[in-house]
């Protein structure tokens, strides 16, 4: 396969509503999406990407112009450069033509999943069947961000029931714990619940985090600070909820000593945030090999990341609902064709590659930054 070009594309999309987590209250999502043409044998095909950083370094060290100025350049001539000197590329030797870039795994992951679409429509397969997975459809969770309100959440969360999304997330942050966890158990009975606190809380925080033991959570997200290994141990070992790490997890380097610490029962697998998909999936085999249980997790991507998404959470371990919810729980109008629940479930995409691809019109009626590398 040969890369012709790649393209760094930033779109802007409003979100239907704002989204508060315990670090940011997101309006708007500016995705940067990568696309590559690629060609063999004569056949020349367009893969995507989608980069998950957000517009602020908050959640991770990476944002946006970071990672567009990564990519463009360091990240994109290596690989121009790896292609020169007539190593081959596919999307299992892009990690090894950026290895000396140290970080920058969002950016990384962009531009791996635009080569791996590429490669994948070239060989007319699926990523799913790439993957192995054999499920059709996967059970599509949904996140509820921080209301000003109890009731205003009451009525968030009774929207999503009643559409059917199969497990609900709230958003926590000391002062916005026990009560709306109670209120929400009270309500809605026991329905699949789990919280994410995106970092929040510090070991002392033990008692309120000891409060939510009797609500029964399938889990509780990333409490403490994300280079908190050990202390999440310690944390795990004094509640009953099971611990889930996100933020902490950026590789299957810190997975693997995640488990062996005893810091995570569960973990969230975001594509993004871990360099990509190969090294999502080697997250995936090393725990369901040790019996942690994983889930997919979620960004705010358009339909590109959530179609790969989706298909991702089709392998055997993800045995919890992930974040894969519809196109229309964050944006009204997704730049692929929407992606959509049925049953409490989203499709697992079959067509070649991700499945997805932008809509022209909507790609350009959202682009707000482009630039072109070429070979
Ligand atoms: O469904 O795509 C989605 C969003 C899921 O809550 C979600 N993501 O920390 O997991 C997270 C959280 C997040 C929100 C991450 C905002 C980054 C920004």
């Amino acid at each position: 396969m040969h890369i012709d070009r790649i393209d760094l594309i930033t779109i802007r999309m409003p979100l239907s509503a704002p989204f508060t987590t315990s670090f940011s209250t997101q309006t708007e999502r500016c995705p940067l999406l990568v696309r590559a043409v690629a060609s063999e044998g004569g056949e020349t095909v367009v893969g995507w990407g989608e980069c998950v950083a957000l517009a602020e370094p908050y959640y991770s060290p990476e944002y946006l112009e970071g990672a567009r100025d990564v990519l463009q350049r360091f990240l994109v001539p290596a690989l121009f450069e790896w292609q020169t000197s007539g190593r081959p590329v596919t999307a299992q030797t892009v990690s090894a033509a950026v290895a000396h870039v140290v970080g920058h795994r969002m950016a990384k992951a962009g531009l791996e999943l635009a080569v791996l679409d590429a490669q994948l429509r070239l060989r007319h397969t699926s990523l799913a069947e790439h993957l192995g997975v054999t499920r059709d459809s996967v059970p599509a969770g949904v996140s509820v961000g921080i209301e000003d309100s109890v009731s205003a959440l009451l009525d968030r969360v009774g929207g999503f029931i009643d559409q059917g999304y199969a497990r609900i997330k709230l958003k926590i942050r000391p002062g916005w714990d026990v009560e709306p966890v109670r209120a929400v158990r009270e309500r809605f009975g026991d329905l699949p619940l789990q919280v994410d606190a995106n970092t929040a809380y510090r070991l002392s925080d033990v008692p309120t985090l000891r409060n939510l033991d009797p609500f029964e959570l399938l889990l509780i997200e990333q409490p403490l600070a994300e280079d908190d290994l050990r202390q999440h141990a310690i944390l795990a070992q004094q509640i009953s909820t099971p611990v889930c790490l996100d933020e902490s997890v950026i590789s299957a380097q810190t997975a693997a000593d995640a488990i062996a610490l005893g810091a995570a029962s569960v973990i969230n697998i975001k594509p993004g945030r871990v360099g990509g998909y190969l090294e999502a999936v080697r997250i995936h085999d090393l725990a369901l090999a040790n019996g942690v249980a994983v889930w997919c997790g979620g960004m705010l991507e358009t339909g590109i990341g959530r179609a790969a998404n989706a298909a991702l959470a089709g392998m055997p371990g993800f045995t919890l609902a992930g974040d894969i919810s519809a196109s229309d729980r964050f944006y009204r109008q997704d730049i692929t064709e929407p992606i959509t629940m049925t049953d409490g479930a989203v499709a697992v995409p079959r067509g070649p590659g991700i499945g997805v691809e932008p809509i022209p019109d909507a790609l350009a009626d959202s682009t707000i930054h482009s630039i072109e590398l070429t070979a």
